[in-house]
């Protein structure tokens, strides 16, 4: 396997999705038809159902442990169709959310123990990790107004604030874990300024081919 594996994480309306696609913009101006940008859930035509279901369709009746394993099975379908082809073939993949979005936000936000959902995130991903994780890390009062301005709050962006604190505490604990894989940014800024650091980010890694030839 010899692409890269690039994710954004963050709270709620932590900005990833801009700076995710701003980010692929910039990448192909080196790798025109290489860059591959998708999110979890719902990166599939089976993940979009299992989004749907998530984020729209449940109530807040559903178990945690339905919900992590419907995480987990969005994330299997994934890995398989579309990640690891596209990493075989050395394209960049840039994902919205990955594994460490299950240890926040179903672990360290609902309180599930980590250790099961770890051995759920090895049977989703046999073993894939990312090679780089970028933490977009936002106040979540900041990043839950962003996205009520935006509309109608989905299922899990109307939880209680102290679960998206229990979510940006999760997120830290795993930036402290692994620090080589994790790196934090500071979200609270224009949006230019963070992806100029982003793009300074991926230039240190030296993954970057030498600019295509314009013609
Ligand atoms: N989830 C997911 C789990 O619980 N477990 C899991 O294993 C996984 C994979 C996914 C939900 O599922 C949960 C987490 C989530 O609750 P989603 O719709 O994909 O749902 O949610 P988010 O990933 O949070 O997507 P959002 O669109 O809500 O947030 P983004 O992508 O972080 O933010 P973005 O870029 O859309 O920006 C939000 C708003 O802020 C503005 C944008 O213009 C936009 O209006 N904005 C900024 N404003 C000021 N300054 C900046 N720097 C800004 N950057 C963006």
């Amino acid at each position: 396997m010899s692409g890269k594996f690039i994710v954004f994480e963050g709270v709620e309306g932590a900005g990833k999705t801009t700076q995710i696609q701003q980010t692929a913009e910039w990448l192909q101006s080196w790798c025109q038809e290489r860059v591959i940008v998708t999110r979890e859930p719902g990166g599939t035509e089976l993940g979009r159902q299992i989004r749907q279901l998530l984020l729209d369709d449940l109530d807040s009746l559903v178990s945690h442990r339905t919900e992590l394993l419907l995480y987990g099975a969005d994330r299997a379908q994934h890995v398989e169709s579309l990640i690891r082809p596209h990493l075989d073939r050395g394209d960049f993949v840039l994902c919205d959310r990955f594994t460490d979005s299950t240890i926040a936000y179903q672990g360290y936000g609902r309180g599930f123990d980590l250790a099961e959902i770890d051995r759920v995130n090895q049977i989703a991903t046999g073993g894939l990790q990312s090679d780089l994780t970028l933490w977009l890390d936002l106040d979540v009062s900041v990043g839950l107004e962003r996205v009520l301005v935006r509309g109608k709050p989905d299922r899990m962006e109307r939880a209680a604030i102290d679960f998206h604190q229990r979510v940006r505490r999760g997120y830290q604990e795993l930036a402290n874990i692994y620090p080589n894989r994790i790196v934090k940014i500071d979200a609270d800024r224009d949006p230019v300024v963070i992806q100029t650091e982003i793009q300074s980010i991926l230039l240190e890694t030296k993954w970057l081919p030498a600019k295509e030839s314009p013609n």
